[in-house]
């Protein structure tokens, strides 16, 4: 089993629902222990400003599949509710699950990135993470807390 960690993001449709209802998707995949969830947050929009603030958090998960099989897992949850794959670069989307990490896992293929190419500057990904993982490395950019120490995270707040 490999610990995982994925973000999770909605600013359309209820961000409450969508988030509550992807937690229940992971919980239920196959192969798949849920570990943890983290507080729900308030984020300004990271990209694009004219757009709703976000619901981020962070899921923990166990699981026996792989990278890939997660992936396809992950992107059914999205599509499932309702997202669509014309989404604008950084626009606002029903539900984004990002995987984050999976274990110590390097990987670089067309269709995965590991661990996430821009975590290290996204705090509302971070703040979220550091929540469930503590003070986790952070492939090569160090860790959880070097990285949140050199970003603005006053503008984030509990849903
Ligand atoms: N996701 C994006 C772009 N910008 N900003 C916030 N605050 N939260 C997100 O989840 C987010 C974003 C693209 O996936
Ligand atoms: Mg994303
Ligand atoms: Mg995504």
């Amino acid at each position: 089993m490999t610990r995982v960690y994925i973000a999770l993001g909605s600013n359309l449709r209820d961000p409450l629902y969508q988030c509550q209802r992807a937690i229940a998707a992971l919980a239920a995949l196959p192969e798949t222990t849920l570990i943890n969830t983290s507080s729900l947050y308030r984020t300004p929009p990271y990209g694009p400003q004219d757009q709703p603030d976000f619901l981020n958090a962070v899921v923990v998960l166990e699981t026996a599949l792989s990278p890939l099989a997660l992936l396809d897992h992950t992107q059914r949850i999205e599509l499932e509710q309702g997202r669509e794959r014309k989404d604008e670069r950084w626009g606002p989307r029903t539900l984004d699950l990002d995987l984050l990490l999976f274990g110590e896992q390097f990987m670089t293929s067309e269709r995965l990135i590991l661990p996430h190419y821009d975590m290290h500057n996204r705090a509302f990904m971070l703040v979220p993470l550091a929540e469930v993982a503590g003070d986790l490395p952070l492939g090569d950019k160090g860790s959880v807390a070097s990285c949140l120490a050199s970003l603005d995270t006053s503008t984030i707040t509990l849903w």
